[in-house]
């Protein structure tokens, strides 16, 4: 390994393939962007290697590298071993810089939608609810009902009745517009795609604004049950603002917001509570590339009716991925829950 690393060091030549080539720069810079802490100074130089493309972290002195697909890195303080990682297409499939794109699409009830819901939209009741979640949080006013299309089985279309953010809105939500009309029957001609249509824009808090518009997602069956779609850390400054749902603790160090595909209850219709805190399961991976396993000190955003949780963390080591086992929740329809494992976007 010694005889490799030293050839990472004087092989300068840049790599020349294409899809593969630009496949892997976006391994690197996503993983530049969300571990800085391993991999800096960001836009590290390529090296290519006997079929490696490599780059060299020069502050935290480590090594990641790409061939045909996989990732894989090594730390000379740590014995210098090619340790492998996995394809960078788990990895960069989360990222989702300068593509937006709904994430799901959820058929949670068919001509059901309770009468409380008249609360969000008037005339909502018995109706259709379908939560779509987006890859991005978005401006609340380029969100139209005319901005979504659902197609069903047959072919035929409809524009939901109206559409709200409601109730997942609190600061750094706002990525799960809820569509409500009639958009076909689950025995009988149900959705089977959501269109977007109309111009849909991100609210460019922090990246570049994006358009919705003309990406579309497969709608998940009335008879499917939810699933964690996305799972990102959150800032302080955000998660320490009281919002609908409840706060965590004091002496929190770090929150990650989960995100279901709807909303999720115990099968009584109760809100979670501290006997399902230890179902979920957070991985950590410390700057040495160590890993652990954690459950959350707390769970916080509980009470308000939405598709996002907040996992509570007594530590300060990055969480990498979350993960929840299947059987345990509800969506509205009684469904219980599908097993889940997501990567934690930083
Ligand atoms: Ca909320
Ligand atoms: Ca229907
Ligand atoms: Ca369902
Ligand atoms: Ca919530």
């Amino acid at each position: 390994m010694r005889v490799v690393l030293f050839f990472f060091c004087i092989t300068a030549s840049v790599a020349g393939y294409s899809q593969i080539l630009e496949d892997s720069n976006r391994f690197f810079r996503w993983a530049e962007t969300n571990y800085p802490q391993f991999f800096s100074p960001a836009g590290a130089k390529n090296v290519d290697y006997q079929g490696y493309l490599v780059r060299y972290y020069e502050d935290t002195n480590i090594y990641l590298a790409t061939r045909d697909g996989v990732a894989y890195y090594s730390r000379p303080d740590q014995g210098g071993g090619i340790i492998y990682l996995g394809s960078i297409y788990f990895f960069i499939s989360e990222d989702e810089e300068g593509s937006a794109r709904p994430l799901s699409a959820f058929f949670g009830l068919d001509n059901n939608m309770p009468f409380a819901a008249n609360a969000l939209c008037f005339g909502a009741s018995g109706e259709d609810g379908m939560p779509v979640v987006l890859s991005h949080t978005v401006n609340p006013d380029t969100l139209q009902a005319e901005d979504f299309r659902v197609v069903r089985q047959s072919g035929a279309t409809s524009t939901p009745f109206c559409v709200t953010l409601r109730p997942a809105n609190d600061i750094d939500e706002n990525r799960t517009a809820l569509l409500i009309g009639e958009f076909g029957n689950a025995n009988n001609d149900p959705p089977v795609k959501v269109l977007i249509v109309g111009d849909l824009l991100s609210d460019a808090n922090n990246s570049p604004q994006v358009n919705f518009r003309d990406t579309q997602v497969s709608v998940i069956p009335l008879n499917a049950g939810p699933e964690i779609i996305l799972a990102a850390t959150v800032p302080e400054d955000i998660w320490s603002l009281s919002g609908q749902g409840t706060s965590c603790p004091i002496g929190t160090k770090q929150v990650v917001r989960v995100t279901w595909t709807g909303g999720v209850r115990l099968p009584n219709g109760d809100e979670l509570g501290e006997a399902q805190r230890p179902l979920y399961k957070v991985s950590l991976t410390a700057a040495d590339g160590s890993q652990s396993e954690v459950s959350p000190a707390a769970l916080a955003e509980l009470g308000d009716n939405d598709n996002n949780h907040f996992l509570c963390l007594d530590t300060i080591t990055p969480a990498t991925s979350v993960a929840f086992p299947a059987g345990h929740l509800v969506d509205p329809n009684g469904d219980l829950n599908e097993n889940s494992k997501v990567v934690v976007r930083r």
